[in-house]
């Protein structure tokens, strides 16, 4: 059954917890980044902990070795229990990550390819998928691919096999849900449900993609 993310990058605190809150029954992870930690401090996971939802921490880390790992150590110390982390700074840096994940029976996803226009500047030519192959080499537990460009999230799962493919993408950058969701283990939905009138509602409506 392909998973439902919510990416939570609202900066108030409240609003946070509760759109996440009503969201719950309708969802299978959490996703947190910049935006919502930078605004509300880290202490926002011990909010989100409560729900029972494993908490994704989108910092698309990515500097060397040594560094990856400080900060990894950190995101699986304040509760989180995956990260996201970046594969152009070599396998060495996106080991550590992987590394650190997996000491605290945690996860880490390696970003193949963008969801953005702009992404194709770079991650096109190639290599999208040596970075999906380096994913594979370091024993990642996924990547993260883009939702609007399924033929690129089809070739991508060539090269990854079995390996989760988390989606971003759908909804207010365009990508079609159910297109998507037939691609992938799971879809990572944010401004489509945290700024609808009614999130629960919206989340519910994604939920019936998940197959
Ligand atoms: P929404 N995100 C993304 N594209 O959109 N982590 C990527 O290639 C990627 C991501 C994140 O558009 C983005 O930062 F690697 O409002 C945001 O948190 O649905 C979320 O996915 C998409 O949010």
């Amino acid at each position: 059954m392909t998973e439902l993310i919510l990416s939570l990058d609202v900066l108030d605190r409240k609003r946070a917890v509760q759109i996440a809150e009503s969201c719950a029954p309708f969802i299978d992870e959490i996703k947190v980044g910049y935006p919502l930690v930078l605004s509300a401090g880290l202490s926002i996971v011990e909010d989100l902990a409560g729900l029972g939802l494993p908490l994704i921490a989108d910092f698309k880390v990515a500097d060397i070795p040594n560094t990856n790992r400080l900060i990894c150590e950190a995101v699986f110390a304040a509760g989180f229990d995956a990260v996201i982390a970046h594969g152009f700074v070599g396998a060495d840096a996106a080991r550590a990550c992987v590394e650190v994940a997996h000491n605290h029976s945690g996860a880490a996803y390696i970003v193949a390819e963008m969801s953005h226009p702009g992404a194709t500047e770079f991650f096109h030519g190639g290599v999208a998928e040596s970075l999906a192959e380096l994913a594979v080499a370091c024993r990642a537990d996924g990547i993260i691919a883009p939702a609007t460009r399924p033929e690129r999230i089809a070739r991508l799962r060539e090269i990854v096999g079995e390996k989760a493919i988390y989606s971003p993408g759908v909804g207010a950058q365009g990508g079609d849900p159910d297109t998507v969701a037939r691609l992938v283990d799971g879809v990572i939905v944010g401004r489509s449900i945290y700024e609808a009138e009614d999130p629960a509602a919206e989340a519910e409506r994604f939920s019936r993609i998940r197959r």
